[in-house]
């Protein structure tokens, strides 16, 4: 299982306390995660967690290109966490080579095209709304079978708009939409969507249905839930801190 480490280049990100905002220090954290053995770093400009405003494309553009250009510098594989298909294009040439869209190709009317153009792999997250009123949108009849079948619906619009089935992952989007029982029926059926035949990525670090009061106390739910994951087929977990989860993989 591979381990994409979260480098949020937001003055406002709920689980890193903002603490990577600036150009040097978000260089220093990639630096970082490249020593403890990350295997992609996924950058992105944009908050979105429950209740976060949108930014501009600009201030998302000059929170992420410059990092971009300088780790790629450095050979680590990076992926882009965007919704826009502009900011995807432009990370995408300034070195990053996945697109990372939790909107799965519905916050951007041009994101799938420009995906299946640029030919990079893509991950589309269950995703059913803008944060800002993502949590009145967490009503299922049957979480995991709901899920499944808006996935399979994203994975035929960008087959549709040309994306190859072999660059297409796909992500359940815990948290997104979704309330903590959804999110636990989810992870207990994890085996459901590594049998959709794409290779899946799960997103649970630090987030609130794992329980505690900071994220600091959600870090060893974090690491355990990976500890978990490791057996079932799951592709990478998108996760804050790198070494621990590199450990517990070894293990
Ligand atoms: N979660 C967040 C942001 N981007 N991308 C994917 N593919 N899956 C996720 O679960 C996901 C994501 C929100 O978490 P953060 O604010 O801690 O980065």
């Amino acid at each position: 299982m591979l381990i994409m480490g979260i480098l949020n280049v937001t003055p406002d990100s709920f689980a890193d306390g903002g603490r990577h905002n600036d150009f040097d220090a978000a260089v220093s954290r990639g630096l970082e995660m490249m020593a403890e053995g990350v295997d992609i770093i996924d950058i992105g400009g944009e908050s979105t967690r429950p209740g976060a405003d949108r930014v501009s494309e600009v201030e998302e553009l000059e929170r992420t290109i410059p990092v971009i250009t300088e780790l790629s510098k450095h050979g680590v594989k990076i992926s882009i966490d965007t919704m826009r298909a502009s900011t995807a294009e432009a990370a995408i040439e300034a070195g990053a080579s996945i697109i990372n869209d939790v909107s799965g190709g519905l916050a951007d009317p041009d994101m799938l095209q420009t995906a299946a153009r640029l030919q990079v792999p893509y991950i589309a997250m269950h995703w059913r709304g803008q944060s800002k009123d993502m949590n009145s949108k967490a009503i299922y009849n049957n979480v995991v079978n709901d899920v499944i079948s808006e996935l399979r619906e994203r994975i035929t619009a960008a087959q549709d708009a040309g994306i190859k089935p072999n660059n297409l992952i796909i992500d359940p989007g815990l948290g997104f939409a979704k309330d903590a029982e959804h999110n636990w029926a989810i992870i207990d059926s994890v085996e459901s969507f590594v049998e959709m035949g794409y290779p899946v990525l799960i997103g649970a670090s630090r987030k609130r249905f794992l329980g505690g009061d900071t994220p600091d106390e959600r870090e060893q739910a974090t690491i355990d839930l990976t500890k978990r994951l490791a057996t079932t087929g799951v592709w990478a977990v998108r996760v804050h801190s790198v070494k621990p989860h590199k450990e517990v993989l070894a293990q």
